[in-house]
């Protein structure tokens, strides 16, 4: 590993603003139309995974995937994505997570390159609503990823619009599939909260507060 950090790519839900709790209130009212009940403990296998792959989970997860055709799906996740955008219509600036402004402040000072490497088809409407747009570098086209988280390809689509080895990347998960997708990028993984869900990260911070860039670059040069 070479020890200069090119750039930073960012999850945005559960790292940069907590939209975790939209999301699963809106597919648990959806769940419950269709007779499907869901909980917080089952809501952590759909953190940075697609809209669609996480309906198809809580349909397998209700004993009901062989339910409905392709184009029911297409309308359940319309309908609960539908739902979703009212909930994100009233995200502020308040809601950034404590610490990422600093960090991120940190890192531009620094001159490196930032992207944001979501999941979701909503992050450049949240992070306007954020007004954090003139921090990002690059916003990863979720819409354009064939594969998504644990796949690498939302981390490597921004290597390779920055155009700079996969190895001096550095990636910031809240959760599993997308640590799982840093790592198989190849890159270097920083994981937000617990260590059991995150332990293949290559540093982990309990909360997004406690994240610095300062640790991250140590971390990252002892493993150069
Ligand atoms: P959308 P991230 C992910 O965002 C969420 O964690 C995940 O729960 C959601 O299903 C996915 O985005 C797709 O979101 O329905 O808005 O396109 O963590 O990758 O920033
Ligand atoms: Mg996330």
């Amino acid at each position: 590993m070479s020890n200069q950090i090119n750039a930073f790519i960012f999850d945005l839900d559960g790292v940069i603003t907590d939209t975790a709790e939209y999301h699963f209130n809106a597919w648990s009212e959806l769940a419950k139309d269709i007779g499907i009940e869901i909980d917080e403990e089952f809501n952590e296998q759909l953190k940075g995974v697609s809209r669609i792959e996480s309906l198809q989970r809580i349909l397998k997860h209700g004993g009901k995937e062989n339910e409905f055709t392709e184009q029911e799906i297409i309308e359940l996740a319309d309908k609960k994505n539908d739902h979703y955008k009212t909930l994100i219509a009233k995200v502020t600036p308040n809601d950034i997570l404590p610490g990422i402004v600093d960090l991120l402040e940190d890192i531009k000072a620094s001159g490196i390159q930032i992207a944001l490497g979501s999941a979701s088809k909503n992050a450049p409407f949240i992070l306007e609503q954020l007004q954090l747009n003139r921090y990002f570098d690059y916003i990863v086209d979720a819409g354009k990823v064939k594969q998504g988280k644990p796949h690498p390809e939302t981390f490597l689509t921004a290597a390779d619009h920055f155009d700079v080895p996969y190895e001096t990347c550095v990636g910031v998960e809240d959760a599993e599939a997308g640590v799982t997708a840093i790592k198989d990028a190849s890159m270097f993984a920083v994981g937000v909260g617990s260590e059991p869900i995150l332990h293949k990260a290559n540093i982990i911070f309990p909360e997004t507060k406690n994240l610095s860039l300062e640790k991250i670059k140590s971390a990252f040069n002892a493993e150069s």
